[in-house]
C-alpha cells in the first residue's frame, strides 16, 4: 500500500522567528540559492492583500492582453509562488524552472527570509498592501478553506493571533512597514488594494509606468474589465478551483470570496473593533503609512 503523507492542518513551523506553513518552512533553505534574472518582477504582499488580482493584471500586460494566452495555465503556474511547497505538487522553485523570461514571481515572505539575490540584483518589486481588518477577515476564511493551515479556532482567537503576529508569515504590521521602508533603497512600487478597488485604471497606469510600458486607453480598459472580481471569480485559471478539494475547499469559503473593502464590519464585534483600534494605534504609531478601512 502506498504511504500518503497527511498534509491536512500541520502546525506552523518557525524559521528565524517567523511562523510559516510547515511545508513552506522547508522551502526556505533551498530558496536562498535562487538565481534571479534582471528582468524578473516580484509581486510581494502579506497574504490576502490582492496578490492574485495583481498577478492577473501583470500577466495580461505581459501576454499583450491576449485572453487565450492568459488562460494557458492556472495563476499559480503562470506566476510561480517562490516559497510554495506541498507534497505531490510541483514546488514554486520547480515551477519557476519551467517559466520562460520575462518572469513574474510571487512571495509573501518578510524581508528577513527573502532570497538575497532578489535584493542584490535590484529585481523590481510591486508591493500591494491592504487594510489590516479586511486582511484579518479574509485570512480567517482562507485558514478555514485551505487545509495546509492549522485550524484557526474561533474568529476571536484568530484575531488575537493575527494582532500578535502568531499566524502564517507573522506580523502584518511589520510586513507592511518593512516593505514600505525598502522603497528608499530598492525599486518598489507600493500600491494599496483599496486604491485599485476605487480606481483600477489609475493604478494600472502606475504599474505600466513602473514597467516602462504604455498602452492605449482602450487596452487599459480591457485589462480593468477582465481582471474585475466578477470576471476572475468565474475564471478557473484565476480562481484556484483547479486545486484539489482536500487542499482548498471552496464549499467552506471560496478563494474569490467577496473582493470588497469594508467587509470586516460584517465580522468584527464592537468590542473586537475597539480592541483592534487601540492595538493598531500603538503598533502603527509614528508610521507614515495610512490605510483606508472603507471606501
Ligand atoms: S493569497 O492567497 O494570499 O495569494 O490571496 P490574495 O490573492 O492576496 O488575496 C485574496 C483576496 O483578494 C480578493 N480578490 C479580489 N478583489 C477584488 N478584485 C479582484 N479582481 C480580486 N481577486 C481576488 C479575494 O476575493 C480575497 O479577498 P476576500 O476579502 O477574501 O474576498
Amino acid at each position: 500500500m502506498e504511504l500518503v503523507e497527511d498534509t491536512s492542518r500541520p502546525p506552523l513551523k518557525h524559521v528565524k522567528g517567523v511562523p510559516l506553513l510547515k511545508y513552506f518552512a522547508e522551502a526556505i533553505g533551498p530558496l536562498q540559492n535562487l538565481t534571479v534574472r534582471p528582468d524578473d518582477l516580484l509581486i510581494s504582499t502579506y497574504p490576502k492583500s490582492g496578490t492574485t488580482w495583481m498577478s492577473e493584471i501583470l500577466d495580461m500586460i505581459y501576454q499583450d492582453c491576449k485572453l487565450e494566452k492568459c488562460r494557458r495555465a492556472p495563476i499559480y503556474t503562470r506566476v510561480p509562488f517562490l516559497e510554495f511547497k506541498c507534497p505531490g505538487v510541483p514546488s514554486g522553485l520547480e515551477t519557476l524552472e519551467e517559466t520562460p523570461a520575462p518572469r513574474l514571481l510571487k512571495t509573501h515572505l518578510p524581508l528577513s527570509l527573502l532570497p538575497q539575490s532578489l535584493l542584490d540584483q535590484k529585481v523590481k518589486v510591486i508591493y500591494i498592501a491592504r487594510n489590516a481588518k479586511d486582511v484579518a477577515v479574509s485570512y480567517y476564511n482562507f485558514y478555514n478553506m485551505a487545509k495546509l493551515h492549522p485550524d484557526p479556532g474561533t474568529w476571536d482567537n484568530f484575531l488575537e493571533n493575527f494582532m500578535d503576529g502568531k499566524v502564517s508569515y507573522g506580523s502584518w504590521y511589520q510586513h507592511v512597514k518593512e516593505w514600505w521602508e525598502l522603497q528608499h533603497t530598492h525599486p518598489v512600487l507600493y500600491l494599496f488594494y483599496e486604491d485599485i478597488k476605487e480606481n483600477p485604471k489609475k493604478e494600472i497606469k502606475k504599474v505600466l509606468e513602473f514597467l516602462g510600458r504604455s498602452l492605449p486607453e482602450e487596452t487599459v480598459d480591457f485589462i480593468v474589465h477582465n481582471t474585475s472580481f466578477k470576471k476572475m471569480k468565474e475564471n478557473p485559471m484565476a480562481n484556484y478551483t483547479t486545486i484539489p478539494q482536500d487542499v482548498m475547499d471552496h464549499d467552506v469559503s471560496p478563494f474569490m470570496r467577496k473582493g470588497i473593502t469594508g467587509d470586516w464590519k460584517n465580522t468584527f464585534t464592537v468590542a473586537q473593533n475597539e480592541r483592534f483600534d487601540a492595538h493598531y494605534a500603538k503598533t502603527m504609531a509614528g508610521c507614515a503609512l495610512k490605510f483606508r478601512f472603507e471606501l
